[in-house]
């Protein structure tokens, strides 16, 4: 029979075995990342549709207090995670925000980000861009106030997920219609920022538009990243060179994409301002599981691209922890794990990147067989065909690199 653990004993375990797993990185190392944690992950308690919730409910000044001894230095909202929809464009908002300044300041924690939550309260039932006036007149309000928050509390992203801008019935609602009204929301929000803009003198905001594939509604009218790119390029937008996208890593993984090649498009369009960080399964539903966990040797090749092309960004944590999590654990394994895996890949990308073998192996692709006659493919094909190796070459260096080969890891006791 195995040993059980007293309920009172179950926390000095888990710190035990949290310690055991080696050194983690200190509050001050992971500050210098850019990387934010979103109230609603640390304030998540684990419910769903076929889901009671797990944990109990947290408010953001002790979220915002726990995130700075993690050393996390970034803080990002849903204007509902903080004020509830009655509250809101209300002098309780103000109260709340000026309370919200204070927990910040105390905790030397900024706000890098404001959402917009337009998938949750019944107004949205029909989408932002519903056929009703007043419920459009309602969300363009809405995001209003989210750029008015975000210039109170000094963000400098507002990110946009459309949440229910679909159907669930085929022919029911122009689709074409709903692009252009909820583009005349974003438009209202832009406008708005260059309102305020003008009026403090500080400067606009970047608004980041954000797409999933399968929920919540049945059929989404703007389903991936690259549909927000063209989105944004429709000529629709009165500020497209205000708007950029804030992919997040599952969600193009679930439609069968590939995150690396969607966010290079991202990258080279100029439009890769944000990126929500998490891990999960192609071709299944929102799992929001905490970064590498899954997908290590992607992420690993994900933060190559991101830092070959220099992004600068921040690295949102857009994830869930599990319902088998505590409210203890969330702070305690959750959220400092997920911190530790992302610098640990970063670090480990670096190391790809300066690899020799693998800088070898590219230049000498680059480099091609030599001068030959153009028009020959078989020439062209026989004279390089040995080149070509290196590519499974480059992918078995990844390999040995992520698993700590490279540093001497070996397993030499199988030669004996
Ligand atoms: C849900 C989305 C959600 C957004 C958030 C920011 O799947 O990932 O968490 O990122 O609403 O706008
Ligand atoms: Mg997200
Ligand atoms: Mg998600």
């Amino acid at each position: 029979m195995p040993k059980s653990t007293d309920p009172q004993e179950q926390r000095a375990l888990v710190d035990r075995l949290t310690a055991a797993c080696g050194g983690s990185y200190s509050p001050k190392v992971r500050r210098r990342f850019f990387i934010s944690g979103p109230q609603w992950a640390a304030s998540y308690q684990g419910q769903a549709l076929f889901h009671a919730p797990t944990r109990g409910p947290i408010q953001p000044a002790e979220v915002i207090e726990r995130l700075a001894e993690i050393g996390i230095g970034w803080w990002t909202t849903h204007d509902t995670d903080i004020i509830s929809t009655g509250q809101l464009m209300t002098s309780k908002q103000d109260q709340i925000l000026a309370g919200i300044e204070q927990a910040l300041k105390k905790n030397g924690v900024k706000c890098s980000m404001v959402t917009g939550e337009t998938f949750f309260h019944p107004v949205w039932a029909a989408s932002p861009a519903a056929e009703q006036p007043e419920v459009r007149a309602y969300a363009r309000q809405r995001l209003e106030n989210v750029v008015e928050i975000a210039h109170k509390l000094g963000a400098q992203f507002i990110v946009y997920w459309p949440g229910t801008l679909g159907y669930q019935f085929q022919g029911v609602v122009d689709e074409g219609l709903m692009l252009r009204r909820y583009a005349e929301e974003i438009n209202a929000a832009c406008g708005k920022d260059h309102e305020i803009a003008r009026a403090t003198g500080g400067s606009t905001k970047r608004h980041c538009l954000e797409a999933k594939p399968f929920e919540p509604q049945a059929e989404l009218i703007l389903p991936s990243t690259d549909a927000m790119l063209a989105f944004i390029n429709s000529g629709l937008l009165t500020h497209p060179e205000m708007v950029g996208v804030n992919p997040e890593y599952l969600h193009e993984l679930m439609w069968g994409s590939a995150p690396r090649a969607a966010l290079a498009r991202a990258l080279v369009a100029g439009k890769l301002w944000h990126f929500d960080i998490n891990d999960g399964y192609r071709l299944k539903h929102d799992v929001d599981i905490g970064i590498g966990l899954i997908n290590p040797l992607d992420w690993l090749n994900v933060l190559v691209l991101l830092r070959s092309h220099g992004y600068d960004g921040p690295f949102n944590l857009d994830f869930k922890p599990p319902r088998t999590t505590s409210n203890y654990g969330v702070f305690k394994v959750s959220f400092p794990s997920a911190v530790d895996r992302f610098i640990t890949l970063w670090e480990i990308a670096g190391e790809a990147i300066a690899d020799p073998i693998i800088q070898e192996a590219t230049k000498a692709l680059e480099a091609g067989a030599g001068p030959l006659e153009s028009k020959d493919a078989d020439a062209i094909f026989e004279a390089n065909k040995e080149l070509w190796t290196l590519h499974e070459l480059i992918a078995h260096r990844l390999v040995q690199i992520l698993l700590g080969l490279h540093r001497g890891r070996t397993f030499v006791n199988l030669n004996a």
